[in-house]
């Protein structure tokens, strides 16, 4: 990074009231501050964002005597009600203990008019076409920006990062208007925690982000110092060291399971992509890839496991987790042994899968995928290392 190029880490709403026992408390809202203390660090600018509401506000229901969660029309633009939340000088309003404020060089509240809300740290839902100059007091003229976009321009800044509270609110409205004043913008996901009053507004939020040029990361992508070279939905094709690999951008691990019963393994059989053809493998998955990022590894094998095959297994062992692939990527499988099975269901994977799975003697395993080969279907090698684990296993 040269030196005229500065990176901002914008905290957005890491305030009591978002948080758990706060009045509108964001599920999990708390997780974001371990993650956001530990990024410090590796920014030269750290601003904050304080919503910070009048206590008749009318983004809040009661001042219309109305229930939370309704819309109503509030300076011309729809408006979600809100339980009473950050009134100005309240604990509510206070940003978390927990969250470490020494480097926050400046905060930036927002929401102080009554009459319209403020999503966004740069400007409130009314002005969010306007050029991003700070507002000049009492000028209705004047865009009313909270004075953000300056402070970070005098700051030499051109890249920011947001994370905090809440995804589907004011951290992607801060994103989309810092993209849209020309700042290179980045969303820490996990780093961030959304409403989700309609379930997928997260999601949704973080389409709309990327749609917009938002650039979606998760912080060991910002920990681990790699560069991003290209990001994607699914990988992103990173660098260290000048060497170029591929990242998930989408999961925290990946899972593989060796189902074993009377000496026989427990192989699927689906077309996969990248090579074009059919593939012999042992079932396996991502670890926290739907809607809970920090699903358990062993819940995701157990979850894959069923969705793949459509077996149960009644006793689970952890067996060594290894790096597949390391000159082309960072990935680790962790392998699980799966006993006492037992059918549910037909399996088959997820709609967008067409999973087959195949019971196969442990002692003809060479001659069986001989056979498979001479069909066009291809073998993965995680299946021998999976072979190899299970018979480590029952040995020790
Ligand atoms: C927020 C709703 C109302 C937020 C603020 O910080 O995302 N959400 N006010
Ligand atoms: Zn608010």
């Amino acid at each position: 990074m040269n030196s005229s190029s500065r990176r901002a880490l914008i905290i957005v709403d890491v305030q009591n009231d978002f948080l758990p026992g706060g009045s509108l408390a964001v599920p999990h809202g708390a997780e974001v501050i371990p993650v956001i203390n530990q990024l410090q660090p590796y920014y030269d600018v750290i601003v904050a964002t304080q919503d910070w509401h009048p206590a008749d506000h009318g983004s809040f229901a009661a001042t219309h005597d109305m229930a939370p969660g309704a819309t109503i029309e509030l300076a011309g633009l729809p408006q979600v009600l809100w339980p009473t939340h950050c009134v100005q000088h309240t604990t509510g309003a206070a940003l978390a203990d927990d969250l470490d404020a020494y480097s926050i060089e400046r905060i930036f509240t927002k929401g102080e008019d009554r009459e319209v809300d403020s999503y966004s740290g740069f400007f409130d839902n009314g002005r969010r076409s306007s050029t991003g100059r700070a507002s000049i007091a009492g000028d209705p003229c004047e865009a009313r920006g909270t004075g953000l976009a300056d402070y970070l321009r005098e700051q030499q800044v051109d890249e920011v990062h947001v994370v905090g509270l809440a995804t589907d609110y004011c951290v992607k409205y801060t994103a989309l208007d810092a993209a849209s004043l020309g700042f290179a913008t980045t969303v820490i996901r996990d780093a961030c925690r959304g409403v989700e009053l309609h379930p997928g507004d997260v999601d949704r939020a973080v389409e709309e982000m990327r749609d917009a040029g938002v650039r979606v990361l998760d912080s060991r992508h910002i920990l681990d110092d790699v560069e991003v070279l290209r990001p994607g939905k699914f990988l992103n094709l990173v660098a260290r060291d000048g060497w170029e690999f591929v990242q998930r951008s989408n999961a925290t691990g990946v899972v593989v399971i060796v189902a074993i019963r009377d000496n026989q393994i427990l192989l699927v059989q689906q077309h996969r992509p990248p090579v074009g053809a059919d593939v012999i493998e042992l079932p396996a998955g991502l670890a926290g890839d739907l809607d809970d990022p920090y699903e358990s590894a062993l819940i995701a094998a157990q979850r894959e496991l069923l969705e793949e095959t459509g077996y149960v297994a009644r006793k689970w062992r952890p067996l060594r987790t290894c790096c597949s692939s390391p000159g082309l990527t960072d990935e680790q499988l962790q392998y699980f042994l799966a006993e006492d099975l037992h059918p549910q269901h037909e399996g088959g994977g997820d709609e967008t899968e067409q999973i087959t799975h195949h019971w196969v003697d442990l002692d003809q395993l060479g001659r069986w995928l001989d056979h498979q080969q001479r069909q066009g279907r291809l073998v993965s090698n995680i299946l021998f290392a999976g072979v190899q684990l299970a018979k480590d296993a029952s040995s020790s």
